[in-house]
């Protein structure tokens, strides 16, 4: 197996306040996590060694970066859903990280003060900060939450008790009303924004930022559709690796270098070379997304012959799927579009939700997969119950399917392992 190393950082993480004995353990089992899963897999493209990059300086380079941004009086803004408009943030000079909340490592540092039975990904979040075990948490100003669910909008008022943490209010219905809520929480966000950065935001910056953005989104439209060929020219877990890596690197940075892969993946394609061969079944990823570093499934499934070639999810299309018009000049009218693009978000949250079982066989066909794995949390009821409905399209509709409701322990690996490769047996007929 090839060398990896997740580089250390103590004095910075020292001067953080990170638990810094603790956290040079976690850096250890990542790096050697990201070796077994990643640098085994064969025909990698080669330009993947920007995102390698990216991993062994995760707790490092960029978190210096951040530091760095802070000392110039950039604001540093923590987020957990696709949500909180990032242009906002980016158009005041500031940076938005995704926090992590893919580990099962922090999860007992969350479950001294948290239920036990309530979503992963909100404990490992939670205990990320309560055992200082995360950088990035460390470093931003605040933490912007939101509502949409139970379990995230009751740990916010927790969290707050140890990072100031703000919440917005996202509406679960899309009606005209709604829309209206959450064009006001746009608003108070930006003002929320604008006083931490003490930068008032032109209608210049938010066109500005809006532009990184949407490019940033392009990218990774652009990478989706060289996956619908056939062989793939990349593999599911390393696409899911650089969708995870979208939200926390620096966004024009991102979108050159995923613009890059991309030239080389049309190369590949051209030549018709892939990462699998082009009888290997093809299955495409449905529902909660999945935070750095959970690549379990994508393992699973990889691991057994197939390949992923799209997750309908928001660490996937949710998040890049739709831009923001940019032909709009004045704030009130870049507001409204905005939130127009926002609202198009079709988050389990809502009801109904048509629009998302309708995404998901939309997404399926243009992505040439042989069959949906849709993938949900322990105790994330929406996603959960909206599964039904999900299974029922792809009944209707003919199309292989398995649901796998899981956390983060390797404790159901063997499990899934067997039902992973019967659901492959079915596509391969
Ligand atoms: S817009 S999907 S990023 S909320 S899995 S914490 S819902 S109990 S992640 Fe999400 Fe925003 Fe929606 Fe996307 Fe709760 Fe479910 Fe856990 Fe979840």
């Amino acid at each position: 197996m090839a060398d990896f190393e997740v580089k250390a950082y103590p004095e910075m993480w020292q001067e953080l306040g990170v638990d810094v004995a603790r956290f040079d353990k976690a850096r250890q089992m990542l790096g050697s996590a990201y070796a077994s899963i990643y640098l085994s897999q064969l025909n990698r493209p080669t330009r993947m060694d920007y995102f390698d990059n990216m991993v062994a300086e995760i707790h490092g380079g960029r978190v210096q970066e951040l530091v760095a941004a802070k000392k110039e009086g950039r604001p540093v803004v923590g987020t957990f859903c696709v949500y909180i408009p990032e242009e906002v943030v980016v158009a005041a000079g500031g940076i938005c990280v995704g926090l992590c909340g893919g580990s099962q490592g922090s999860i007992p540092d969350a479950e001294k003060i948290l239920p036990r039975n309530i979503c992963p990904m909100v404990k490992s979040a939670y205990g990320f900060k309560a055992g200082k075990i995360c950088p990035y948490f460390q470093v931003v100003d605040f933490v912007y939450g939101e509502t949409t669910c139970d379990a995230k909008k009751k740990t916010w008022e927790i969290l707050d008790r140890l990072v100031p943490t703000h919440v917005m209010e996202i509406p679960q219905m899309k009606n005209k009303r709604d829309k209206d809520l959450w064009l006001d929480e746009v608003k108070e966000f930006k003002r929320k924004v604008e006083g931490v950065s003490g930068k008032k935001i032109s209608a210049d910056d938010l066109a500005a930022a809006i532009k990184v953005i949407n490019n940033k989104r392009r990218a990774l439209q652009r990478l989706t559709r060289l996956r619908a060929n056939n062989p793939a020219p990349i593999s599911g877990k390393d696409a899911l690796l650089i969708e995870q890596i979208a939200f926390y690197d620096e966004p024009v940075r991102f979108a050159e270098k995923v613009n890059a892969l991309c030239d080389e993946l049309e190369e590949r394609v051209k030549k018709g070379e892939g990462v699998m061969p082009a009888d290997a079944p093809r299955v495409m990823v449905a529902g909660v997304p999945m935070a750095l570093p959970n690549w379990k499934v994508h393992n699973l499934v990889e691991t057994a012959g197939a390949v992923i070639v799209g997750e309908e999810s928001c660490i996937g299309s949710r998040y890049f799927k739709d831009l923001i018009d940019e032909n709009v000049s004045d704030m009130d009218s870049q507001l409204d579009v905005l939130t127009d693009r926002y609202m198009k978000i079709d988050c389990s949250c809502f009801t109904p939700n048509d629009e998302r079982i309708d995404q998901v066989i939309k997404e399926y066909r243009e992505s040439t997969a042989q069959g949906i794995l849709h993938y949900s949390l322990q105790f994330c009821h929406t996603y959960n119950i909206e599964e039904i409905r999900i299974k029922e399209a792809c009944q209707q509709e003919g199309i292989p399917y398995l649901s796998i409701e899981s956390d983060y322990s390797p404790e159901d690996v063997g499990q899934l392992q067997t039902r992973i490769e019967a659901f492959l047996e079915q596509i391969r007929g």
